[in-house]
């Protein structure tokens, strides 16, 4: 199995790695980062004041607008001739966030994904369908050199062009496909209207990321394509994909805390919260030579558990993320995220995978859901009573009031990457 010791650690062996290079690169970033160093004057600590993982508080946050204030390049940590390759994510302030690796940074990467399709039951005997997208964003990159690196075939068919899609599925009989959840739920859609049979496909795994997904999309996944719908983790600062992924138990992704320290925080009062309380994940990157991130704020919620899993590996797990801080809409007082609402939605047969929050008014009073009608239900429910339905559902678990349209099955745009859930119409003045 791909690196099977790093993954089968013990947590002592890994709490003691993990200060040994915390140490390291408190270091790297304090001499070679003007930025790091400057930080850590200003709280008055030297790299030696870190002796100990509880130390690790001390070290100042870093946020994505620090990212974005040192654009092009950056917070390098290395003369730009070692930098092998940049990859950056847009956000929505227009300044996107680079992010730039060394060939040790890209060789760790790679092992950090081959890691992850292994501990996701991939072996190299599989023939990977990476349907991620390829270029400046890091999915379809990091996919495919996991793929690489743990030795199996890949096909890069990237996104887009669902026909060819589904013919190389079927004639490379493909075993696992990379893509986001919202891409698998469409591929379902499309194998229905091009008459393929799920059951003549090979596809036995699906790794699926890069957007919160629930349990019921899991389940409507597996069930559809007859598969095993593993969740993996990741972001573009953190290299890309490869951070957690889970393992077949499905409970909870596990970090690679040997590359990763992780921390929850209060996002109010950034206090560190026990394991088990739920609170904003922040990193710190164990051995990133181009550009090292210490206590790195995510803005991810999620709780993280300690107890070894029953799949033998002691890494940590993080239980499924369910939203970012800057997802949370406060309708008339109650605090709400867009997984909420799809956890419901999902639960409700008569309805589609496919939905919509749309924000018309800069107060919100109540929340407004455009849902599409599952196709078999389609002129054959009571819209009024099925909305009424939808309606009574969300107040009773969410506590708060929805105005529901329900929409004939294929209105809302299809993605091939992330899914769009908020649509904001609201005017800006
Ligand atoms: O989405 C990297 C990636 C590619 C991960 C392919 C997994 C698969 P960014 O575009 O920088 O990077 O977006 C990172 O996406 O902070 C989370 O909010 C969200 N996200 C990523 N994976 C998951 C997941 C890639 N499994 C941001 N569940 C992160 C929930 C996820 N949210």
């Amino acid at each position: 199995m791909f690196q099977e010791k790093e993954q089968f650690m013990i947590k002592e062996e890994i709490q003691a790695l993990q200060l040994e290079r915390i140490k390291r690169q408190v270091e790297h970033a304090y001499r070679n980062v003007p930025f790091y160093r400057k930080k850590f004057e200003e709280v008055g600590l030297k790299p030696e004041d870190i002796r100990s993982l509880e130390d690790v508080s001390k070290i100042p946050f870093t946020v994505k607008d620090d990212l974005r204030d040192h654009y092009p390049y950056g917070i390098l940590a290395v003369p730009i001739e070692r930098v092998h390759r940049l990859h950056a994510s847009s956000g929505t302030t227009g300044i996107p966030t680079v992010v730039s690796y060394t060939q040790k940074d890209l060789d760790t990467w790679s092992n950090l994904m081959a890691r992850c399709y292994s501990c996701a039951g991939v072996t190299p005997d599989d023939i990977v369908q990476n349907a991620y997208g390829y270029g400046l964003f890091t999915g379809g990159l990091g996919f495919h050199m996991g793929a690489e690196r743990l030795g199996t075939l890949v096909i890069p068919t990237a996104t887009g062009n669902t026909k060819r899609q589904i013919s190389m599925m079927k004639d490379m009989k493909s075993t696992v496909l990379c893509c986001t959840p919202s891409y698998a739920l469409y591929l379902i859609e499309a194998l229905k209207e091009e008459g393929v049979d799920p059951s003549e496909l090979s596809i036995r795994i699906g790794m699926f990321g890069a957007e919160p997904w629930s349990d019921e999309t899991r389940k409507h996944i597996e069930k559809s394509l007859g598969i095993k719908a593993q969740d993996l983790y990741g972001m573009s600062e953190l290299y890309g994909p490869g951070v957690a992924v889970e393992c077949p138990q499905q409970n909870g992704l596990h970090i690679w805390a040997d590359e990763f320290y992780v921390e929850t925080i209060d996002p109010e009062t950034k206090e560190v919260l026990p394991p088990g309380e739920k609170g904003e994940i922040v990193f710190t990157m164990l051995s990133r030579e181009a550009m090292p991130l210490l206590r790195y704020r995510t803005k991810d919620l999620a709780v993280i558990n300690w107890e070894r899993c029953a799949c033998g590996r002691s890494h940590p797990r993080i239980m499924r993320i369910k939203g970012r801080s800057d997802d949370m809409l406060i309708v008339g007082g109650v605090n709400v995220f867009p997984s909420q609402i799809e956890d419901i939605l999902v639960g409700i047969p008569e309805l589609g995978e496919q939905f919509q929050i749309v924000l018309e008014t800069a107060k919100l009073d109540h929340l407004f859901v455009q849902v599409e009608v599952a196709p078999e239900h389609w002129g054959k429910v009571d819209l009024k009573e099925l909305s009424h339905k939808v309606g009574a559902k969300l107040q009773a678990s969410l506590t708060l009031r929805a105005r529901i349209e329900l929409l004939e099955p294929g209105t809302i745009p299809r993605t091939q990457g992330k899914a769009k859930r908020v649509i904001d119409n609201r005017k800006r003045i």
